[in-house]
């Protein structure tokens, strides 16, 4: 298919894709498939309202039928998952088995939201006072705005839309300029949840496309109680602080740096097989992407080689095709960060395996690489830093404090494992004094969590929580009741005040 083929299967016509500003290009082969028209800075005040005005209709509208319409859109993506998969894939760059499994996420998250929908539970607790019962009762925030970064375009956005719709906010997305189209196609999907619904408010969901101006008047609006922002540690460095001085609420998921321990006990062929997939899955372009290998000094030679065997029989190309495993990076500075990693890497001591820019077999104008594996002597400054291609560096360590040490010993904490049979070191890797990130695995790689779990990470990372678990009581505000039932009214702590 070509890419306007692609688009329009989606269901994207002309007037979406032209006529405007700002330039999509695919990864591809770096050709331009659209402008967009973008949302003015002088709009975002009528958006911020609208939202405000559908607030006021949807906190009333009982959950479980807020989960109706979470139901309809994973029944809309469902139907649509092939079409959206390969938009993912044109623009983004994913190969077809990604970007499905991407909009397999967003149907799963919506799965668990409908769940969700009717399990929004506080707690009864004793109160000290006779007559008294205490309860806490959980209620709609307000507006949430996501802002998405453009290497999981979708999955993102629902993690975030999906609970803050059944917790009975509005959403306002505001996608990475780099993925406008993705976000686009989501909304027409959710355009047809939301008239199959019938009645949800005008304005319950809105996306808005644009730079900086736009993710500013969300940031710094107070009309805003929740802003979801994932992407570098250096955004979050400036919208944390924003939200902050306004008293309002973010979830930030910001950069990782993730490692994996391999103990002599391991499973090798085990390991390697999970180290290939979350080292260069997503061509190292996911925020859980393996970053640091920290082998035990007897079998990292060996393990080495079996990588290094690996990498080099990877195919690389055009990730519409089915048989590649490793598509573009996302555009051409892209690649230009991944070689001067690699250089400062080799500046710091690092023997340097592959990483090379490919240009044969593979579709021109796209930034394609070969994945590095690069043997550092120390974990120097460039292993500390997240470069957003495929590098892994490898270390050595002797001992499994040292090992763990090397693991906690970068500024990010988001994912992390250990490949070991033995229960010893398996149960100090999860326990305090083991893994500092937000997500520890065992015999599992750092990459491709379950929507299940709470996803996000410590330090830098940010310490937001998105998706599964109790994350969802980041979209609401908790209210404590107390109500007396006697016909006394005694004072908490024993408190005597008569008049
Ligand atoms: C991200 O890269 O921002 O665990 C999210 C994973 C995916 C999500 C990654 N489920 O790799």
């Amino acid at each position: 298919m070509t890419h306007s083929e692609t688009l329009h299967a989606a269901g994207l016509t002309a007037p979406d894709l032209t006529g405007g500003t700002l330039p999509v290009h695919s990864p591809i082969d770096g050709a331009e498939v659209a402008r967009i028209r973008e949302t003015a800075p002088a709009d975002m005040a009528g958006v911020i309202a609208a939202s405000q005005q559908a607030f006021k209709a949807w906190r009333d509208v009982p959950a479980p039928r807020r989960g109706e319409l979470v139901r309809l859109l994973g029944e809309e993506l469902r139907a649509a998952k092939a079409e959206l998969g390969a938009v993912v894939t044109l623009e983004a760059g994913k190969i077809t088995s990604e970007g499905l499994g991407e909009v397999q996420e967003m149907i799963d998250i919506c799965d668990f939201a409908v769940g969700l929908s009717r399990q929004i539970y506080g707690l009864t607790i004793a109160s000290e006072r006779p007559g008294h019962r205490m309860m806490e009762s959980w209620h709609p925030l307000g507006t949430c705005a996501i802002i998405s970064a453009f290497n999981f375009p979708v999955a993102v956005w629902s993690w975030n839309a999906a609970l803050a719709l059944v917790c009975g906010n509005p959403v306002i997305w505001k996608p990475s300029e780099k993925t406008p189209l993705t976000a686009m196609t989501c909304m027409k999907i959710m355009d047809r949840a939301l008239a199959r619904f019938g009645d949800a408010p005008a304005g319950l969901v809105q996306l808005v496309i644009g730079g900086p101006a736009i993710g500013e008047a969300l940031v710094t609006s107070k009309d805003i109680p929740v802003v979801s922002a994932t992407g570098s540690t250096r955004m979050g460095s400036i919208v944390g602080p924003k939200v902050a001085a306004r008293f309002g609420r973010s979830i930030l998921e910001l950069g990782g740096n993730n490692a994996m321990i391999v103990a002599p006990s391991a499973d090798m062929d085990m390991a390697v097989r999970a180290i290939v997939f979350s080292a260069v899955g997503t061509a190292g372009q996911r925020c859980t992407t393996l970053r640091r290998l920290i082998a035990h000094n007897s079998i990292k030679a060996d393990l080495v080689a079996k990588l290094a065997k690996a990498y080099a029989s990877l195919p690389i190309g055009d990730p519409r095709h089915a048989t590649t495993l490793i598509g573009p990076l996302v555009d051409h500075p892209a690649r230009d960060r991944m070689v001067a990693a690699l250089d400062k890497a080799r500046a710091e001591g690092g023997t340097v395996h592959g990483g090379a820019p490919v240009t044969q077999g593979v579709p021109a104008g796209g930034a394609y690489v070969a994945p590095a594996l690069v043997e550092m002597p120390a974990q120097s400054a460039v292993v500390k830093t997240e470069t957003f291609a495929p590098i892994l560096y490898v270390l050595g360590y002797d001992t499994l404090d040292e090992a763990i040490h090397l693991q906690n010993d970068v500024p990010q904490g988001l994912s992390s494992c250990i490949f070991t049979l033995d229960m010893r070191e398996a149960g100090a890797f999860l326990g305090a004094a083991g893994s500092d990130c937000g997500i520890a695995n065992v015999n599992i790689g750092p990459s491709g969590a379950e929507i299940g779990g709470a996803f996000g990470g410590e330090k830098e990372t940010g310490g937001g929580r998105e998706s599964g678990s109790d994350a969802w009581k980041g979209y609401m505000r908790r209210q404590t009741n107390t109500v007396n039932y006697s016909a006394a009214l005694p004072l908490a702590q024993g408190v005597k005040f008569d008049f």
